[in-house]
């Protein structure tokens, strides 16, 4: 149960940017499309008529394929419907600002075409085109920026990297030869030939020694100064925070930082999995991940023949409508200056608040306890209607329609001027994310 303080605090200030701070872009990003996509998708979790559950870009691991076994499935993948610009269209109307795509999974299979290693998809499939090289083209004509995924550590088809312990011994096994042939190179290629990166997304540092995440940041930076890299490059290094997989932060984070979540229970596509997360629970991912002051990266795991799931497609559409006519709340935001309360949470800019109503007050009437605010105007974000309100005493109350006028997600806008005092966000936060 929430501790309730009465001593009313101004709550927090508007975070100041470094000047050339590369992380700005990110930081005003606020919604990114996370993409899992690979070889993988053949199988989708069904190996051989046995069927797997969960993670469906582990099934390489799962099943203990062989290497001879894994290779084949490269030769029937062939994604003829895959087009870089329908996703990029779809993400963009959906309010994201960046699509981050993996390159190289665990599974080691390169969907870009490399030097580095035949196991790639121009050299290894029937498809023989560079899909990464598409989604390039397309990011750069609609301004969204392009992150890869890249697993540093863990490689299935490598006896030097980290992860099959079913065909290689890992008491052999020479990481540095792993990172000088393959890793290192691959990534060289990454940030050569796809024009400017917004970032390079490590994941699973498992055992990595500090001086080899160290390299890997630097050997980025070196082939392009202004790309992040991301926490789980290891060892408390990165340009910014990924927190762990579907977790929700509760409480104001001052770095730069992303949650993640997958439309449903895997990450690369899994015929089996039907739960997907509806519309409104991805905006309130969205909203409280923002009011925090981060990101939200959304997952799809599309098919082998290079189209998106259904579910995923519709839902996108969903959150475009609510996008079109609620973005201000969103892009370029910073995080709350109120706590989070039951009907939801806040966003902020420069003399604006956006209150977000997931649970929709009982006949519209909106009460806020704790807060002194000098209001200059109060209105519907989406149709910019105004409202009344009143301020009594520490109470502020908000006269809305009866009914919700957005099932996913009412926005109010207040407009004010000075300082905002209001219940410390410490005391409320705790626990209350409740998605
Ligand atoms: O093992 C991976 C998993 O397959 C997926 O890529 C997620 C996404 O964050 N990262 C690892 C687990 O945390």
């Amino acid at each position: 149960m929430k501790r309730l303080v009465t001593l009313l605090l101004v709550l927090g200030s508007f975070p100041a940017l470094a000047q050339n701070d590369i992380t700005q872009w990110f930081r005003e990003a606020k919604f990114g499309m996370f993409i899992h996509w690979g070889i993988y998708s053949v199988p989708a979790n069904d190996w051989h008529g046995e069927h797997y559950f969960g993670n469906a870009e582990w099934i390489r691991k799962r099943a203990k394929i062989s290497t001879t076994d894994y290779e084949a499935i490269a030769g029937q993948f062939n994604p003829t419907h895959f087009d870089a610009e329908e996703w990029v269209l779809l993400a963009k109307s959906a309010g994201m600002k960046y699509i981050v795509i993996t390159s190289k999974h665990h599974d080691g299979f390169a969907m870009f075409y490399s030097k580095a290693s035949k196991f790639n998809v121009v050299d290894a499939t029937p498809f023989k085109r560079d899909p990464l090289s598409e989604l390039a083209v397309a990011c750069k004509k609609h301004g969204i920026k392009l992150g890869f995924y890249y697993s540093q550590t863990q490689d299935w088809h490598e006896p030097d990297a980290e992860g099959n312990n079913w065909e290689y011994d890992p008491k052999k096994a020479d990481f540095g030869k792993y990172l000088r042939e393959k890793c290192m190179p691959q990534l060289q290629e990454l940030l050569t030939n796809y024009g400017d990166l917004g970032l390079i997304w490590f994941d699973t540092p498992e055992r990595i020694p500090k001086e080899d995440s160290q390299k890997l940041v630097d050997w980025v930076h070196s082939l392009q100064p202004k790309c992040l890299t991301s926490s789980r490059v290891g060892n408390g290094l990165g340009d910014y925070l990924c927190l762990g997989d579907h977790e929700l932060p509760t409480k104001i984070i001052e770095r730069p930082f992303e949650a993640l979540y997958t439309h449903n229970d895997t990450w690369g596509y899994s015929k089996f999995d039907k739960n997907f997360r509806s519309p409104k629970e991805i905006v309130k991912l969205l909203v409280y991940s923002n009011s925090k002051g981060g990101n939200l990266l959304l997952n799809v795991g599309p098919k082998a023949d290079g189209t998106l799931p259904a579910e995923s497609v519709n839902d996108l559409k969903t959150i475009a409508q609510w996008m079109k006519k609620n973005s201000e709340s969103i892009h370029g935001s910073t995080h709350s200056l109120l706590p989070d309360y039951e009907w939801g949470t806040a966003t902020a800019k420069p003399n604006r608040l956006f209150l977000h109503l997931f649970e929709y007050p009982q006949g519209g009437v909106l009460r806020i306890p704790s807060i002194q605010i000098n209001l200059k105007s109060v209105r519907l974000l989406a149709d910019k209607k105004s409202l009344n309100y009143q301020q009594q005493g520490n109470e502020l109350v908000i006269y809305l329609p009866q009914t919700a006028p957005d099932a996913l997600d009412t926005v109010v806008e207040l407009n004010y001027e000075g300082e905002v005092k209001a219940q410390s966000v410490e005391a409320l936060t705790e626990g209350q994310a409740g998605v």
